[in-house]
């Protein structure tokens, strides 16, 4: 027992050592270095077998809990429900402000103006263009849903039902005839990022506020292929995918298994982006 004792104390000892005298340990590898110190900012998603995708149906049911106007063929693009195995990596916990945004690129193309509100109104280039002025990258789709599910299979990052105070989505403050009445989560438009909780990787905002580019080209059956490894969406295409819905769309379309499509040379007011590594 007192040697076990020693011996465990001579370990950490050694490890303490080494990463003390080791420069730059935690980013001298890929991200999959075990439980990497993240940089600022940003949270470690370990390497992992991650469920993708969502049962078109059930997504179908959900939305008609609270709309009457749901059409199946928003949902199909997400099944089937499929295993990938993706490397570790790292992804800012907060959508790109406004004030990071202006400080990089000397430009804030946003319409809802806010240093702490998500920058919004971005092409995909731009977006790309910004994450790798920082040296990081724009997420891949399967890497985005990994982070935003948390580790979780529910409906939603909280649970399996819609609730007020967990996410910007169109509530009763929304100036859209296609507002959800029964909720209320405080914002017309964009929120100031981190204004809700995050979930279980300490992500915020996955759920709503505004959309989020992703990487990869978008290809409506691309679940259907069931990609094993670190899936990177089809080679090439004519519109990219974007996650999460925002201030604009009906609560269910803020469930981090949604899969949508827009222009990436498209600006929207709904639509800005986190960066990954
Ligand atoms: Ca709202
Ligand atoms: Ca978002
Ligand atoms: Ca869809």
């Amino acid at each position: 027992m007192i040697f076990r004792f020693r011996l465990n104390c001579t370990l950490s000892l050694f490890l303490s050592l080494f990463y003390l005298l080791t420069p730059g340990f935690a980013w001298s590898g890929n991200a999959d270095a075990g439980a990497a110190k993240p940089p600022e900012g940003m949270a470690f998603i370990p390497a992992g077998e991650s469920l993708l995708g969502f049962d078109p149906d059930q997504a179908y049911r959900q939305c008609l809990k609270n709309n009457d106007t749901c059409k199946k063929n928003w949902f199909l693009d997400e099944g089937p429900v499929h295993s990938a195995q993706l490397d570790g990596f790292f992804i800012d916990t907060h959508e790109v402000t406004q004030k990071e945004f202006a400080r990089i690129m000397e430009k804030n193309p946003s319409e809802y103006t806010g240093a702490d509100l998500p920058v919004e109104n971005v092409t995909w280039h731009e977006a790309k263009d910004y994450c790798q002025r920082l040296g990081k990258r724009l997420p891949t789709e399967a890497e985005w849903e990994r982070a935003a599910k948390g580790g979780k299979d529910s409906v939603f990052p909280w649970g399996d039902e819609v609730k007020s105070g967990k996410a910007n989505f169109c509530d009763t403050h929304c100036d859209k005839r296609w507002k959800e009445n029964h909720f209320d989560d405080g914002h017309r438009y964009t929120a100031p990022v981190g204004s809700f909780p995050p979930n279980e990787y300490g992500l915020y905002d996955t759920a709503g506020n505004v959309y989020e580019w992703v990487m990869d080209w978008y290809e409506e059956d691309y679940y259907t292929k069931k990609p094993r490894k670190n899936p990177r969406g089809p080679d090439n295409g004519k519109l990219k995918v974007i996650r999460g819905g925002s201030w604009i769309n009906y609560s269910v379309g803020v469930r981090p298994s949604d899969r949508t499509d827009a222009n990436p040379s498209k600006r929207l007011n709904f639509l800005g982006f986190r960066c990954a590594l």
